[in-house]
This record gives structure tokens, C-alpha cells and sequence, in this order.
């Protein structure tokens, strides 16, 4: 029921949210064109990775087709897969950046 403080002043109810949001995996994808440099450079500049987990996640990608590059909520992993996906063909790399959902 609604909570009904006189006859003109109502507070609706409205649904709280109860469980914490979903959260999403940037995932990188090798090709056989993009130099290793530039992932690293992507891994670097956009996720904030030192150089030394930026190589070891890019080898990762490399050999094993694909890599996380971080876990964030929908809005964040959304923003980071287009910039990443922009700077690549700027950069005329043919490097693809996808969402997953986590699990
Ligand atoms: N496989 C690419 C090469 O040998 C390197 C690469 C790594 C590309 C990770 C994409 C992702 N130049």
C-alpha cells in the first residue's frame, strides 16, 4: 500500500534496487596485423595498466585469442570498447575491443 499522510499528500513507493549492478569484461581479440606495441599502448593508455601487465595481458591475447582488460559496470566497458575501436582504425589497426557480460 501506499503511505498516506493526510488526504492530498501521498508517498508512492518506488522499487529499491537490491542487487549490485552487473558488471562487464573488455575483452580484447588477436589478429594477425596489429602490432604487439600498439595493444600494449592500448592496454596502457586506456585501462591503466603498467608496461609490464600491458605485455603480459597482450601476450595473452595473442596466444590465446583473447584477453580481459578490466571488469567495469555497462556505461564504463561500453565507453572504453569505443575508444578503443576508434583509436585502432585511426591508427588503421584492424585491433577489435568487445563487451561480455561477467558472470
Ligand atoms: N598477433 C599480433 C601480431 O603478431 C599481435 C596482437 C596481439 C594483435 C594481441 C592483437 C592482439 N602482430
Amino acid at each position: 500500500p501506499n503511505y498516506t499522510l493526510d488526504s492530498d499528500t501521498v508517498l508512492e513507493k518506488v522499487p529499491v534496487r537490491v542487487k549490485p549492478p552487473r558488471r562487464w569484461k573488455v575483452v580484447l581479440y588477436n589478429d594477425d596485423y596489429t602490432p604487439m606495441d600498439f595493444v600494449v599502448l592500448v592496454l596502457m593508455r586506456f585501462f591503466g595498466h603498467d608496461e609490464d601487465a600491458a605485455t603480459r595481458i597482450m601476450w595473452q591475447v595473442h596466444t590465446q585469442g583473447k584477453g580481459v582488460c578490466g571488469i567495469y559496470s555497462r556505461e564504463i566497458a561500453e565507453t572504453k570498447m569505443m575508444q578503443v575501436n576508434r583509436f585502432s582504425r585511426e591508427n588503421g589497426h584492424p585491433l577489435l575491443c568487445q563487451i561480455e557480460l561477467h558472470d
